[in-house]
């Protein structure tokens, strides 16, 4: 963490009450913390929606392994993409069901699409993709050199 600075926030009474209420269920003692978590869970989010930024994250999916072929099709697609497949892990939840977590990187509309790629497969039962990025990416987003600027992401 960098110098801190204090700030003075103007709440809505109701508003801050719904806050404190929703921070408390979640054993936060004290507000601060909580705006931190919730300002750097933004910038997270708008750091990995860049496509070009480069996000870590997990691919996690859950599926029949008597699917038609679909073992060896998830098999396929990670061997295709092992650039971006750091690890997998796999459990057997019941004779049918299995639960498989992949650990992902690299660029983020890379992951993504590879993500979409495995959750469309017939037979995935669901999926989902959670991308994330180290503190310091949000903090210095500049420092990687790498992020397109504001035309190249949006067209317009
Ligand atoms: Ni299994």
């Amino acid at each position: 963490m960098g110098e801190l600075s204090r700030i003075g926030i103007a709440l809505d009474s109701d508003l801050l009450k719904r806050f404190d209420q929703y921070i408390g269920k979640r054993g936060y003692t004290n507000r601060s913390e909580a705006f931190r978590d919730l300002i750097r869970d933004r910038l997270v989010t708008e750091q990995t929606t860049n496509p070009g930024s480069t996000v870590v994250g997990t691919v996690t999916l859950i599926y029949d392994h008597h699917s038609s072929g679909l073992p060896e099709k998830l098999m396929e697609l990670q061997h295709e993409n092992h650039e971006l497949v750091v690890s997998t892990s796999h459990a057997h939840l019941d004779n049918d069901s299995c639960l498989e977590v992949l650990m992902v990187h690299g660029k983020s509309a890379k992951v993504e699409h590879f993500a979409d790629r495995l959750i469309g497969l017939k037979g995935v039962q669901h999926g989902r993709l959670v991308m994330t990025v180290p503190v310091h990416a949000i903090e210095h987003p500049h420092e990687s050199g790498r992020r397109p600027n504001h035309k190249q992401i949006h067209k317009h």
